[in-house]
């Protein structure tokens, strides 16, 4: 494996979100991007993508700001602009003070059809824009995409990539319609970094098929160095990589990947995308609570004795400190027994808290909470209750350690 860094591009691709439409919100306020971004660099991100400040106004004065908070913070960041090969685009993004410029242009056949302009056009004067610039600034950042690279044969991204080799530091290669698959993943990254040896080589997987984690996976593995994400793998569509996914990844493949992150600021990441977007975090996110909620009676029982049966991952390094066995209809005594004994401090035996779960099975109806349905259950049984010194009656003991 190679030095990796990641690419954090949740204020660029991440605002593409539908989600942001599913809440209602549409974009980052000035407030929600600067908690975000102290996280993602407190994590350990050092590289961001903003859009073209030529898309709004408010995306450019955002971008401003946001420098400014870093300075101020003392964070180390570099910012780059994610520009169409356009000289407005590129003036505009040096005018404002970005560290590197993001190129990205369409060279598969879909592009040439969607593009007014011939694609031939639109290749040289990518050479024409990148060179002078080289010329101009020799210690410019620039990285040229060629947008749905895996969809593009490789003869025809040679093509283009062979001209643009003497003058930038880096190539993306985004999955843009996320069609990759691990295997040819492997097999490009390798190809590319053979013939392209003094650039690096940067990956961008969109999750349609539900691979943006497993290629970013296979990628890095194979020698690319710069990995696209963003908080919670936001992005168009179904999304990109999620910035936590990936760095747990890579924890399990090799830790010195990720020795310089603070990987504990994970999950309160998380969290805080779900604070500004009004959600849970998602369910199938790895660093995620919900990875260490235990539903099935017959796991929540070997959970209460032998937590590694069911979590074979450390999530506490990721900042996950928490563990939820859900009371509910599947749950089964030693849970309901625990509940009733350990937190509502009745005095019940463990075949008395069997016949309980019996009858709590067969008639709760979805209608009250599980918990109230239960309590109430057992209530009318008149059970003796253990005197709870006051001050630990309104404890909930969620942390079964
Ligand atoms: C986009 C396309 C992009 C660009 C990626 C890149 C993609 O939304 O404009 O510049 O490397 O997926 O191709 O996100
Ligand atoms: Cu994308």
């Amino acid at each position: 494996m190679t030095r990796f860094d990641i690419v954090d591009t949740t204020f660029r691709e991440g605002q593409q979100s539908p989600l942001l439409f599913d809440v209602y919100k549409y974009y980052f306020s000035l407030e929600d991007k600067k908690r975000l971004f102290n996280a993602l660099a407190r994590l350990g991100v050092r590289r961001f993508e903003f859009f073209s400040p030529i898309v709004s106004k408010r995306e450019k004065e955002h971008f401003l700001a946001l420098k400014d908070f870093a300075k101020k913070k003392n964070l180390k960041a570099k910012f780059f602009a994610h520009i169409r090969v356009h000289e407005l685009d590129v003036i505009s993004a040096l005018e404002v003070g970005f560290d590197g410029l993001h190129f990205y242009l369409n060279l598969s056949k879909h592009g040439e059809k969607s593009y007014s302009k011939e694609q031939k056009e639109l290749i040289e004067k990518a050479v024409k824009i990148i060179s002078s610039l080289r010329k101009k600034y020799p210690k410019l950042y620039l990285r040229f995409s060629g947008e749905d690279a895996f969809r593009t044969p490789l003869k025809r991204l040679f093509y283009v990539y062979d001209k643009l080799y003497p003058y930038v530091n880096a190539f993306g290669l985004p999955d843009t319609v996320g069609i990759a698959i691990p295997e040819k993943v492997k097999r490009r990254i390798k190809v590319l970094k053979k013939r392209y040896p003094k650039v690096l080589l940067e990956v961008h997987f969109h999750n349609d098929r539900g691979f943006s984690l497993v290629n970013a996976l296979s990628a890095v593995k194979a020698g690319a160095e710069l990995v696209d994400t963003t908080v919670w793998g936001l992005g168009e569509r179904s999304g990109i990589t999620s910035i936590t996914g990936l760095l747990l990844n890579l924890y399990l493949e090799d830790k010195k990947l990720v020795e310089r992150f603070n990987l504990e600021l994970c999950y309160p990441l998380n969290v805080l995308m779900g604070t500004i977007l009004g959600l849970q975090v998602p369910f199938n996110e790895a660093v995620s609570l919900t990875n260490r909620t235990h539903i099935a009676g017959v796991h929540q029982k070997a959970i209460l004795r032998y937590r590694k049966i069911y979590e074979a991952i450390d999530l506490g390094k990721f900042g996950v400190n928490k563990n939820q066995l859900l009371l509910g209809p599947l749950s089964g005594v030693h849970l309901v027994y625990y509940f009733l004994k350990e937190i509502k401090g009745y005095k019940i035996s463990f075949s008395q808290a069997r016949e309980i779960t019996r009858e709590f099975k067969n008639s709760f109806d979805g209608i009250l909470p599980p918990e109230e349905f239960l309590v109430k259950l057992v209530e009318r049984k008149n059970f003796a209750k253990h005197k709870i010194p006051e001050k630990y009656s309104s404890f909930r003991i969620e942390v079964l350690e």
